[in-house]
């Protein structure tokens, strides 16, 4: 069976489990403390001690993004991912990567700095704000972001989007976005994922 490394508080190990929750695909969540995550054991599957880490019987990976498009990789009939060299499959890989490459640095910056600096905070902001309008503008009145479908692209959008919750302005994204994040936060795979995350 799959494990899912996971730490207390850690907002990314979601993404994962809501991907294996999608797919039916069994696996055990393996929750640590801060210090047995910084702690060698779990060094050697992830040098730098962060989660979430994915174990199959092949070995460790991580990165978010990368376990959730080699999950949907194992389930090709699933439709998680469109198939390879095709040009919605590009879309997706741009937008899976645009979340914690484009939305989340930003955002997480912003939060940071709120009070201790305000003025770095706001121009971070600024930045997540530009790059949330082109989330904005990609779903153009679709629900989705790639071929109408829901894909791996809107499990990394949505739950980098859901972090403006825990900030305190999801009240402030372009209202399509809002009703975009709602609606995949209700997805019934999504509140398996919280359950079994926030429940070890
Ligand atoms: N880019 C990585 C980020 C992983 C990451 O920073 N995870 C956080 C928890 S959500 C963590 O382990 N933080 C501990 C640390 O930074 O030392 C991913 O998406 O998997």
């Amino acid at each position: 069976m799959m494990r899912l490394y996971h730490r207390d508080h850690a907002g990314r190990p979601i993404r994962v489990a809501w991907v294996l929750e999608e797919l039916g695909e069994p696996y055990e969540v393996v929750m640590m403390t801060r210090e047995e995550s910084k702690g060698e054991e779990h060094r050697a599957r992830h040098p730098l001690g962060r989660v979430p880490v994915l174990e199959d019987e092949q070995g460790f990976v991580f990165e978010s993004a990368a376990i959730c498009l080699h999950l949907a990789d194992l389930h090709p009939d699933a439709g998680l991912a469109p198939a390879p060299g095709t040009h919605e499959r590009a879309l997706v890989y741009q937008w899976t990567i645009f979340a914690p490459a484009e939305l989340e640095p930003p955002l997480i910056e912003s939060a940071v700095h709120a009070h201790s600096d305000p003025e770095r905070s706001a121009a971070a902001r600024r930045r997540f704000d530009e790059a949330a309008q082109a989330v904005s503008g990609a779903l153009d009145g679709s629900d989705y972001l790639v071929g109408g479908r829901f894909t791996v692209a809107d499990v990394l959008v949505a739950s980098t989007l859901a972090f403006t919750e825990r900030i305190g302005f999801a009240d402030e994204l372009p209202a399509n976005l809002r009703d975009y994040l709602a609606r995949l936060m209700q997805r019934p795979a999504r509140r398996r994922a919280l359950e079994r995350v926030t429940s070890g």
